[in-house]
């Protein structure tokens, strides 16, 4: 195991004891544990001792030492035979942490959401400790939660798309194979995962994928199609012979809108298209296409990149050469909002700086959360002015990497903002976002924003609308009159990378950048790992059409501290 993946371990023994009502000193060592490693470094593997991490004492040694190992701790194996596996997604309900959960556990019998959802009124309020309105509030988020048919997020489908495409790719049978559908449009949530592979051995690919190690119950099983089940994900594969390749492709990244009105297109053009290749009208012979980019040009088009197809006027931009040049991840330049262990963060000034060296950027802007944030332990006027010396000898000793320090300050429930503007002048840079108050009717929060981007030092604002996928829906804001706020103002719009966030939301972001306002794409990671989520936050913005000019965090250094000293 990765270091990360020791850490995430250790984090959730920790919520399984959590759960138990374990002693809180010992939960805390395996959350500061859980952050040793993570600050480690180098691979936990290659420590000889452990007890030197600090908050590592002998236990903990030898349960990282399993961990590293792909051991799984006997420690670990006892909990998860004791706790109802379901509890944990109880406890990332919003507003229910590991200790409610395990009192409903224990004092209701709850072991699962759908459970939770099912409870009689008055049951919760009757605990000790909860009333009519926690009820309300509890019961609420588990029937959203139970309503919503529940899709993969970016990160899960990519992880499961690409283990399945790496076993196609590496058949002798197969000669070219892509991940089509949703997840190839990068589209923000994903039903099912496609897979089109072209091979003349397409009986032989089919019979090795039916019996692939992940399958865990067949479909379907054909010479050219095969739909399998793997951890409750359906995962069609289609095959052919590769001269139909790029019509296979094609039809089956979708999306359907984009391929009716393509379809429409060709009829004009006296084609017909299909899964198989290009007819001339009134006859049934479809001539096979090989590329998608043959196709296009068939149809007289430029090749439109998978994330625009979703008929949005990608077909008419592709006809008259005027497709945007989109943004690319290799673009990106900084990442401007991530936390560190002075708020919630794992990592350290160090480790982040070092993560962000190795992704080959020029700049990284510290942005831990403010004062009244208490549950994210957000840092005092003091702690912001001790961090922001740390930053600036960390930037003395790293010179590959300008580092920098901001804040992700909070919009108070009156808009104004969570540190003074004397202290607000210090920065390099303020993202400015809600974290509480959120029910406070779509008048009001507008006004709320609208008064921060007023405050002349907040350069941009984050989640805009505070949706969590899955979780959470978005509360009510008039976005639109964001945007007109924000291009009055010279604020930018955050669209954050995290998989289940990713907001601001496609639609969005498209009327943010015909409003001439600007974007940062950040990762908001609070570890290492999360700041590769920044090409997730970059399909987005792909789909919504975006070039590198849009995006501030493209700039190249020298442009965009120019951009930190002028930009209000
Ligand atoms: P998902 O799986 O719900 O996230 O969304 P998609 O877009 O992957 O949809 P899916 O898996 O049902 O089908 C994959 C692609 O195949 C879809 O984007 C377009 C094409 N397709 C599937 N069924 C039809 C259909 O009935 N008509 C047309 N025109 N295209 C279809
Ligand atoms: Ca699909
Ligand atoms: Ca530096
Ligand atoms: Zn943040």
């Amino acid at each position: 195991m990765q270091n990360a993946d020791v850490a995430r371990a250790l984090d959730t023994i920790a919520t399984l004891m959590e759960l138990k009502d374990e002693a809180y000193y010992r939960i805390l060592g395996y959350r500061r544990a859980a952050e040793s490693v993570m600050a480690l470094g180098r691979p936990v593997r290659e420590v000889e001792d452990l007890k030197e991490l600090p908050h590592v004492g002998g236990t903990l040694a030898a349960v990282i030492r399993d961990l590293a190992e792909d051991r799984t701790p006997q420690l670990l194996a006892d909990l998860l035979e004791e706790i109802p596996a379901g509890l944990v997604e109880v406890t990332r309900l919003p507003g229910v942490g590991p200790r409610t959960a395990g009192r409903l556990w224990r004092e209701l019998g709850v072991t699962s959401v759908e459970e939770l959802g099912e409870l009689e009124e008055g049951q919760l309020a009757s605990l000790k400790g909860f009333g009519k309105k926690s009820e309300e509030r509890i019961l609420r988020a588990a029937r959203v939660y139970n309503a919503t048919e529940r899709r993969m997020l970016l990160d899960e489908a990519t992880a499961l798309g690409e283990h399945v495409l790496g076993f196609v790719r590496g058949r002798a049978e197969c000669e070219e194979a892509e991940l089509a559908g949703s997840l190839r449009r990068q589209k923000e949530t994903i039903g099912d995962l496609d897979i089109v592979a072209a091979s003349s051995e397409g009986k032989a690919l089919a019979d090795a994928f039916a019996s692939a190690p992940f399958v865990d119950e067949v479909l379907a099983h054909g010479p050219s199609k095969v739909f399998i089940k793997c951890g409750g994900v359906e995962v069609d594969l289609r095959i052919v012979e590769p001269e139909a390749y790029g019509s296979l492709l094609h039809h089956f990244t979708g999306s359907q809108a984009h391929n009716i009105v393509l379809r429409e297109r060709a009829v004009k053009m006296g084609l017909n298209i299909s899964e198989y290749g290009l007819a001339q009208a009134g006859t049934q012979r479809y001539e096979p296409i090989a590329s998608e980019a043959e196709l296009y040009e068939r149809l007289g088009l430029s090749y439109i990149p998978p994330e625009l197809r979703e008929d949005a006027g990608e077909i008419r931009a592709a006809e008259k050469g005027e497709l945007p040049d989109l943004v690319e991840v290799g673009e990106v330049r900084g990442d401007l909002h991530v936390h560190t262990n002075y708020s919630d963060g794992r990592g350290t000034i160090e480790s982040m700086a070092e993560a962000a060296i190795a992704l080959g950027y020029e700049y990284l802007v510290f942005c831990d959360h403010s004062q009244s944030l208490k549950v994210a332990n957000g840092l005092s006027p003091a702690r912001l002015k001790e961090k922001l010396k740390a930053v600036r000898a960390a930037d003395e000793r790293y010179p590959e990497i300008r580092l920098l320090c901001g804040s992700e300050v909070d919009i108070l429930k009156d808009g104004s903002l969570d540190y003074e503007d004397a202290l607000l002048a210090e920065l390099d840079l303020v993202v400015a976002s809600i974290h509480t108050s959120f029910n406070v009717g779509e008048e009001a929060m507008t006004g709320r924003i609208v008064r921060a981007m007023n405050n002349s030092y907040v350069n941009t604002i984050a989640h805009p609308t505070g949706r969590i996928l899955n979780r959470r829906e978005p509360y009510e804001v008039n976005v639109s009159r964001l945007i007109q706020e924000a291009k009055t103002t010279n604020t930018a719009l955050e669209l954050n990378s995290y998989p289940d966030r990713l907001d601001l939301s496609v639609p969005y972001i498209r009327e943010a950048l015909d409003a001439g306002v600007r974007i940062t794409i950040d990762t908001d990671a609070h570890d290492e790992t999360a700041l590769s989520f920044m090409k997730f936050g970059v399909s987005q913005a792909r789909r919504a059409w975006a070039e590198k000019e849009s995006i501030i965090n493209c700039l190249p250094l020298a442009e965009f501290e120019e951009y930190l000293r002028s930009s209000k």
